[in-house]
């Protein structure tokens, strides 16, 4: 609650945006926390902050769990702080009852998971795993032109360690991300802790539809130009294509702008953003093949044009079985219903699959709602979802009881 503070909204919910100066409050914050509980922190590159609680055997791998604490415009108080927060309560409840465990304990806080800002999405994490290069990263800007390199230096954030496994960054010997699922499924069958097998797939694009700017009024209907009369074929296009890939297809356009937006005058230029997701690798290249097909057939030189840009392209990730078969083992030792799911969202966990085992625990959140500022879970969720991770990470690290 008090980190949802920072940013937090009206309505209840948070706008935090990735490396704002409101982002260095709750890093600042966050970094307190964990210095507070003996942590020894560092941040990467890409401004990653990592907390290590040291083991009794530091040539282990770490055990890490973490998650993100960058949200929506109209975000809400958990999707991501949540796994950030459930992780300190871990290292505290070590701390509480003396616990030593064998491998180092670390938790993560990555850079840019929403992508809301600054694309690529699950920026921090994706130069971690190797998705795409430090460099891709730090040169993406937002709307305004500012780079991801300029806005993590001016929020003190542009750390000095290495932002790659493949540039040197340590793989964990496990990492696990607690999260709400976002979604209606857990909720729907009573289950308290979602036991993550799977997430979809996803492929972003920019697309641009140019036409040209004319007057409202002396210009004929069949003599316009009119980019966002063509740009609404291919947004319908894009709810089409996923519905045809159902049950897991998703099509998403969030963000458009008209220009020159102004009520008297054709739009002679479009920009927007689409979204396309897929459990099955396969069905998203076909929906991906659809999507350029749709595009060709409003494209016509010297009347309507499109520009259709591919900015994000990861595949379906199964997480690692014997990690997802501890989360499952874990919540069924603890009495907590608990079902498999696929996650429709992307996180961290994604991309650390790239370069360690990975697995999710997710708990309900209310209505299904997320990103959102009525986002909501309740307290006894919260705490089954951080039990289970408690129980996960003691397993996978190894542990004792510190001698008095
Ligand atoms: O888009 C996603 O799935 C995540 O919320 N960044
Ligand atoms: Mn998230
Ligand atoms: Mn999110």
């Amino acid at each position: 609650m008090e980190l949802a503070s920072i940013g937090g909204t009206a309505r209840g919910g948070v706008c935090r945006l990735a490396l704002t100066d409101l982002d260095r409050r709750a890093r600042d914050l966050v970094r307190c926390w964990l210095e507070q509980a003996g942590c020894a922190v560092r941040v990467d590159a890409i401004g990653n902050l990592f907390a290590r609680r040291v083991g009794l055997d530091s040539s282990l791998p770490a055990v890490a769990t973490g998650s993100h604490i960058d949200s929506q415009p109209t975000g809400g108080k958990f999707d991501g702080a949540y796994g950030v927060l459930a992780g300190l309560e871990v290292i505290r409840t070590l701390n509480d009852y003396r616990i030593e465990t064998r491998a180092p304990v670390e938790l993560c806080v990555w850079t840019n998971e929403e992508g809301s800002r600054f694309v690529p999405v699950m920026m921090g994490s994706g130069v971690y795993g190797g998705a795409f290069t430090l460099d891709h990263a730090l040169s993406a800007s937002d709307h305004d032109g500012v780079t991801v390199r300029q806005a993590l230096n001016a929020i003190g954030y542009a750390g000095q360690a290495p932002a790659a496994v493949c540039d040197g960054a340590e793989a964990f010997g496990a990492y696990f991300e607690a999260h709400i699922e976002q979604g209606p499924v857990l909720e729907a069958a009573g289950a308290v802790i979602g036991v993550v097998t799977a997430a979809l797939g996803q492929r972003w694009y920019d697309v641009t539809v140019t036409g040209q700017e004319a007057h409202a009024g002396p210009t004929p209907m069949e003599l316009r130009r009119d980019a966002l009369q063509a740009t609404l074929r291919l947004v319908q296009a894009v709810d089409r294509i996923a519905r045809e890939e159902a049950p897991h297809g998703r099509g998403t356009v969030g963000c458009m702008n008209v220009f020159p937006n102004s009520r008297n005058t054709i739009p002679g230029r479009v920009a927007f953003s689409v979204d396309l997701r897929h459990v099955d690798d396969a069905k998203l290249a076909r929906m991906d093949e659809a999507l350029h097909i749709a595009a060709g057939l409003l494209h016509h030189p010297g009347s309507i044009e499109v520009d259709l840009q591919e900015v994000v392209n990861f595949p379906a990730t199964s997480f690692d079985a014997s990690l997802v078969e501890r989360v499952r083992r874990a919540a069924q030792a603890q009495n907590l219903a608990n079902i498999d799911v696929v996650s429709g969202a992307g996180h961290d966990a994604v991309y650390t699959a790239r370069v360690s085992p990975t697995a999710m625990i997710f708990v309900p959140c209310k209505g299904g709602i997320s990103h959102n500022e009525i986002e909501d879970a309740s307290p006894g969720d919260l705490e089954a979802g951080a039990q289970v991770l408690m129980q996960v990470v003691l397993e996978t690290a190894g542990w004792q009881l510190r001698a008095r």
